[in-house]
């Protein structure tokens, strides 16, 4: 394995300026012609990269090469003594039909489509397929269809000019047929934009959401970041086989149509949610990412750390923005905090990979998007938005580092940020510990940080956390408001007189991400779920105090005390909260939050055990609620039209949880009640989990009978099926379902909705102590592999938390693990394995 490393960057000695590309389509034998304007930058040999490609031609300035002249491997193409200006001619042939790896040009449904991040611009052409080589295109495209679109301006029928350079793997085709829904912006610069997005015929319907929401995402950008669309199309594409969410191609994002097509029948609030956040992305992404890329694939958090942020504020700023900061927290607890819990941790800048595709991970989207949050809060909001010009108006039409963005703060606040800069390259999440004490009219208060060791990573510095913290006093007014403490040393001490001893605050919006280590009474908390200004910490008081029950009777049957229970459902019935909010603050913490926490604190965590005490939190507090819980599902009511606003949205979340509620006592009557009544997929989707769990035995027969024909619907059905099957039964389920002749191995949504349902939804089944889950997930790699190794190593991640487990689940893992390496792995499936098994 070739293991590529940051300090051995170096740029190309012959950079490419302009790319013409003639692209006959053609399943089986496409012919790539390119022309490549080629400069001499240095000295050196030019090494051109080039995987799974027929050569079918090759000239220099219209001379054909000889042999003598280059070196053709199953990666590479090396041209020696070239002049220091040509035209580098190749013709290439490729078979987009038998790429089910979706890198590259592949076909889906009938229709050509690319994915050329990080590195598939080499599958379709010989070319230096690295983001600090950006050229101009003219890109023309034969094919017997009727919609053929490419980068940039349609010069004529199937001809597409870019005036932008961009590095390849920006470049993007789509052929086929397709309908466009169209709509018009006109930038605030006076620019006419035509927006189109393209679905296959039937799918029309689903599109208007996707497109509003590209609409208030151009506005946006324009109203707070001072950033315009620079061409006169954006073309938006959906298709149903992609690896990941969407691709932000300069002028024509491609989107998994999970993540585009949305209707009230086939849709829930999460899934208008998700559209609108990604939309917003890949858009954000024609600044943060294209006008200004990356200088190398180690760079990748300088565009999607920065565009996760910008997109997280976008939508704060559509939606309630404290419900928005406590659902990216509970995404970063549940996907970052894991991964640099346990062997796959890295640092949001990693320093090496083998595969760069495996680095697409939740520490360089998630964590790089609070770095950036950490550094507005630190230089201030002017501070952030003099940063950002700078950035724009120094980098446009550059490929850049780390280091060029944390210069443009340097110099427009005058702030050193060489302590900050250990955001990028120390892994692990920083522990605070936290102590008080009140005495003689003197509070004062300790923090102190310590940064865990991780692979390759020991004895770390202390960082720069900025800790945004208040007091309260004990009867919930607040005495000192929020204040930033900027803890740069190992210990910090603060002491204030104060009349009483104050209830703390601390870490308010979560302002930096750090586990806290904090004893804080329950009396406290109370205080806080009842009182605090700050409502992210409102809700993580409610949170310690459910996770700190829960936590305890793990391992003790005992009943649960009336105060946690009165104080949730004070919240539950608090008219005066947010709906959302308050059915964010039912919601228990999750079977994989539990495990991680009783880990921890050095206890062996027992999913079964974890999955039952959940199960008896909920009964619980469904007692407690009993009489309440008919009069919040009909306050919960939205009558009129289904819309996907959020104070609707908010509701019918409200909604969800007190039927879980309810069903833990009616067996499923309300469940069965909203399921046949539902007149939208939110309510639809609320009932029939609830009466999966329930045991109904028609409804899982039902919901197919009816929605057999949408593929997007029937995602939801699959993976519903193994993430509310009983446990026990959960892994055979997931066999079962992989056996159907509608379960299709090539499109990966069905088939993360089967092992994600399974891994993810169900980890009490996922770790059934007979290890068949292992089993079963080792077994559907292997096959994975064969054919989208992306996708199959991304499963993999599912093993990662393995040593958590006791002797027996590690020894079985381990073993399916061994197995696995034992066999021909693709590179991004080896690395992961190597990496997992540590
Ligand atoms: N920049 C994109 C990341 C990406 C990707 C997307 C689809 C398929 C394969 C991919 N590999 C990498 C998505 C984004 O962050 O916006
Ligand atoms: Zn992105």
């Amino acid at each position: 394995q070739t293991v590529i490393h940051l300090a051995d960057y170096a740029p190309v000695p012959v950079t490419v300026t302009h790319v013409d590309l003639h692209l006959r389509l053609d399943p089986l034998a496409t012919e790539v012609s390119a022309r490549l304007t080629c400069r001499r930058q240095g000295p050196g040999v030019m090494v051109l990269n080039g995987e799974g490609l027929d050569m079918v031609s090759l000239a220099i300035d219209g001379v054909p090469l000889e042999a003598s002249r280059y070196m053709l491997t199953d990666t590479t193409l090396t041209l020696h003594d070239v002049p220091d200006a040509f035209l580098l001619e190749t013709v290439a042939r490729i078979a987009p039909q038998e790429n089910k790896a979706l890198e590259g040009l592949y076909m889906s449904n009938g229709m050509y489509c690319t994915q050329c991040e990080a590195e598939g611009f080499r599958k379709i052409t010989w070319m230096l397929d690295r983001p600090d080589v950006m050229a101009t295109y003219d890109v023309e495209i034969e094919a017997d269809l009727p919609v053929l679109l490419s980068n940039g301006d349609e010069v004529a029928p199937g001809k597409w000019h870019d005036p932008w350079p961009k590095p390849t793997y920006l470049f993007a085709l789509v052929a086929g047929n397709l309908v466009a829904t169209t709509d018009q912006f006109t930038t605030c610069e006076g620019r006419a934009v035509t927006l189109n997005i393209w679905v296959r015929p039937g799918d029309e319907g689903r599109t208007a959401y996707a497109m509003d929401a590209l609409k208030r995402s151009m506005a946006w950008d324009e109203t707070v970041y001072g950033r315009a669309y620079d061409l006169s199309v954006f073309n938006i594409v959906a298709v149903d086989d992609f690896n990941m969410g969407a691709m932000e191609n300069k002028g024509l994002n491609i989107f998994n149509s999970k993540y585009v097509l949305a209707s009230p029948d086939t849709a829930t609030d999460t899934d208008f949610a998700l559209i609108e956040g990604i939309v917003a992305h890949e858009y954000f992404h024609n600044w943060t990412g294209n006008r200004i890329t990356c200088r190398d694939w180690f760079q990748l958090c300088l565009k999607e750390g920065l565009t996760v942020f910008r997109d997280q504020q976008f939508s704060a700023d559509m939606r309630s923005a404290p419900v928005q900061r406590i659902g990216d927290v509970l995404q970063l607890r549940a996907r970052q905090f894991r991964e640099d819990a346990g062997p796959l941790a890295h640092p949001v800048r990693p320093e090496s990979f083998v595969e760069i595709n495996n680095f697409y991970t939740a520490t360089v989207y998630e964590k790089g998007a609070e770095v950036i949050g950490m550094l507005r809060r630190l230089v201030g909001d002017a501070g952030y938005a003099a940063g950002c010009a700078l950035y724009f108006e120094r980098h446009d039409g550059q490929a850049c580092t780390i280091e060029d963005w944390l210069a443009c703060f340097e110099e427009a606040t005058g702030r050193d940020l060489s302590q900050f800069k250990l955001w990028y390259s120390q892994a692990g999440t920083p522990l605070v510990s936290v102590t008080e004490s009140y005495g003689d009219g003197t509070y004062r208060l300790t923090l102190r940080q310590t940064v865990p060791d991780t692979p390759g990573q020991t004895d770390k510095a202390p960082m720069v956390i900025p800790v945004a913290w208040g007091l309260l006093n004990t009867a919930g007014d607040e005495v000192r408001p929020t204040e930033v403490l900027e803890l740069t040393e190992a210990e910090t001490t603060l002491t204030f007189d104060l009349d009483a001893r104050p209830v703390l605050s601390v870490l308010r919006g979560f302002s930096a991400p750090v586990r806290l280590e904090y004893q804080q009474s329950d009396t406290d908390r109370l205080t806080l779920l009842a009182h605090d200004t700050d409502p992210f910490n409102r809700w993580e008081a409610g949170r310690a105090l459910s996770k700190d029950r829960l936590l305890r009777h793990i391992t003790e049957d005992a009943p649960f005390d009336a105060a946690w229970l009165d104080a949730l459902a004070a919240v539950a019935l608090n008219d005066g909260l947010d709906p959302a909010f308050r059915a964010l603050a039912l919601a228990l913490p999750s079977e994989d939050d539990l495990a991680q926490s009783l880990h921890d604190a050095g206890v062996v965590p027992d999913p079964t055990a974890i999955h039952a005490a959940r199960k008896r939190a909920f009964a619980a507090v469904a007692d407690r609620l009993a009489t309440d819980l008919p009069r919040l599902m009909d306050d919960m009511a939205t009558p009129g039209p289904y819309t996907p606003e959020a104070s609707d949205a908010g509701k019918r979340a409200l909604r969800a949880v007190v039927l879980r509620l309810l069903t833990t006592q009616d067996g499923g009557g309300a469940a069965r009640a909203t399921y046949d009544g539902a007149d939208n997929m939110t309510d639809r989707m609320a009932a029939f989990t609830c009466l999966l769990e329930a045991g109904d035995p028609n409804v899982a027969d039902q919901f197919e009978a009816q929605w057999s024909d949408d593929r997007l619907v029937m995602d939801k059905w699959f993976m519903a099926r193994v993430a509310h099957a009983e446990p026990t039964r959960a892994v055979q389920i997931a066999r079962d379902l992989t056996a159907r002749p509608d379960f299709d191995a090539n499109n990966p949504n069905r088939v993360r909705s089967v092992l994600g349902g399974l891994t993810a939804g169900n980890p009490a089944g996922f770790h059934n102590p007979d290890g068949s889950g292992y089993e079963f997930l080792a077994e559907w790699l292997l096959i994975l592999d064969k054919s989208n190794p992306q996708t199959a190593a991304r499963l993999s991640t599912a093993f990662d938390a393995w040593r958590r487990y006791d002797a027996d689940r590690q020894a079985l893992i381990s073993a399916a693990l061994t197995r696995l390496q034992g066999q021909p792995l693709s590179r991004d499936l080896s690395e992961m394995v190597g990496r997992i098994l540590g």
